[in-house]
């Protein structure tokens, strides 16, 4: 009998897939400081949910699960049914995997015990952004945050576990539901980006590494608001005109953080007479992207704060949101602080 050592085929003819989402969790978890498997079970928990979640979308227009639902959520704002169906499949995903012992969601008034007390991690999540979009066949996102509890496992969750930080994140990411269906997640070593391949059922790494350019040419903000917005707002947003920047704006968070993440760019949602908060919310949306867009090269702030030192009082609590290229966050942030500061004299 002849063993063979194998040689990896060279004749062109079965070209690579690359490498799957399963395979690169698994290759990077010694990366993670409490490497034990449990944060890569959970990530693939995530993406499992998210591909059931694409199959909901892209069936949305034929079967019955398009327009609203008929409930208002802890926002205020009407549930559609895609945003109730993408929740109970992340938090039946989230809870089998029995690695979490608590979520927080957009959909849900109050912080959801898992029963799971040895579960570690916390996940914060919207299960799907954009609602106002689901409709009309346009990009929407689920956005996600993953901290370890601080409590012991074990005992009851705790105020502690779920109030933290998002400096405290080990891990976000988010999926987006566009022309094609992506996952991008950052374990705090970089930010790596998977594109869905739908025949197969798997996520690929499409867009490794992902750098954000230090400047860009889009600015991305709902401009019929701009009669609410502080002075400094209005000056940067006339700059970016004068300066003839692109204005692009879906009204999908996910969809218009991803555009400008690779190409350069600003996200805007700042506080306005409606919304003296912002409208964004801390614990789900901000802090995920802000996590990314910061180990991708980017920034994120609330006007006067980095948003990841953002310490949460209340789980639905609302941010302004400036994100995106550093060079331009930046500079949108001197602004609004300088001018709120002269208002002030
Ligand atoms: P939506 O309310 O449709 O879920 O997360 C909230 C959000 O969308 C973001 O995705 C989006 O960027 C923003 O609100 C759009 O708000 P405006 O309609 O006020 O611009």
């Amino acid at each position: 009998m002849k063993i063979l050592p194998y040689q990896p085929d060279k004749s062109g003819l079965a070209y690579s897939v690359g490498t799957t989402l399963d395979r690169f969790i698994k290759l990077k978890q010694s990366d993670f400081p409490f490497a034990s498997g449990e944060l890569s079970q959970l990530l693939r928990d995530i993406a499992l949910a998210s591909k059931i979640v694409n199959r909901e979308t892209t069936r949305a227009g034929l079967s019955n699960i398009g327009g609203a639902f008929g409930q208002v959520n802890v926002q205020g704002e009407e549930q559609q049914k895609l945003d109730v169906i993408a929740n109970i499949r992340f938090m039946r995903a989230l809870s089998k995997g029995g690695e979490v012992c608590a979520i927080v969601s957009e959909e849900e008034d109050s912080v959801i015990d898992l029963q799971n007390s040895s579960g570690k991690y916390v996940v914060a999540i919207d299960p799907l952004d954009g609602s106002s979009n689901i409709d009309v066949n346009i990009s929407i996102g689920t956005i996600f945050s993953i901290y370890r509890r601080k409590t012991p496992a074990g005992s009851p969750i705790q105020r502690e576990d779920i109030m933290q930080a998002g400096t405290e994140q080990v891990a976000a990411g988010y999926v987006l539901y566009g022309s094609s269906t992506m996952l991008v997640y950052t374990t705090g070593c970089g930010v790596n980006g998977f594109t869905y391949e739908q025949s197969l059922g798997e996520f690929f790494l499409s867009h490794p590494n992902i750098q954000a350019p230090k400047i860009g040419e889009i600015y991305s903000v709902n401009e019929g608001s701009q009669k609410e917005w502080e002075e400094g707002v209005k000056a940067y947003v006339n700059l970016c005109k004068e300066r003839r920047y692109s204005a692009r704006y879906i009204g999908s968070l996910v969809a218009d953080f991803h555009r400008n993440l690779l190409k350069g760019g600003i996200y805007l949602y700042p506080a306005t007479k409606r919304n003296p908060s912002g409208k964004l919310r801390l614990l789900y949306e901000a802090n995920a992207l802000a996590f990314i867009a910061e180990q991708a090269g980017g920034m994120a702030t609330d006007g006067n704060q980095r948003i990841l030192e953002i310490q949460p009082t209340t789980l639905h609590q609302r941010t302004p949101l400036l994100i995106g290229s550093s060079d331009m966050v930046e500079e949108a942030e001197s602004m609004i602080s300088s001018l709120s500061l002269k208002s002030l004299l």
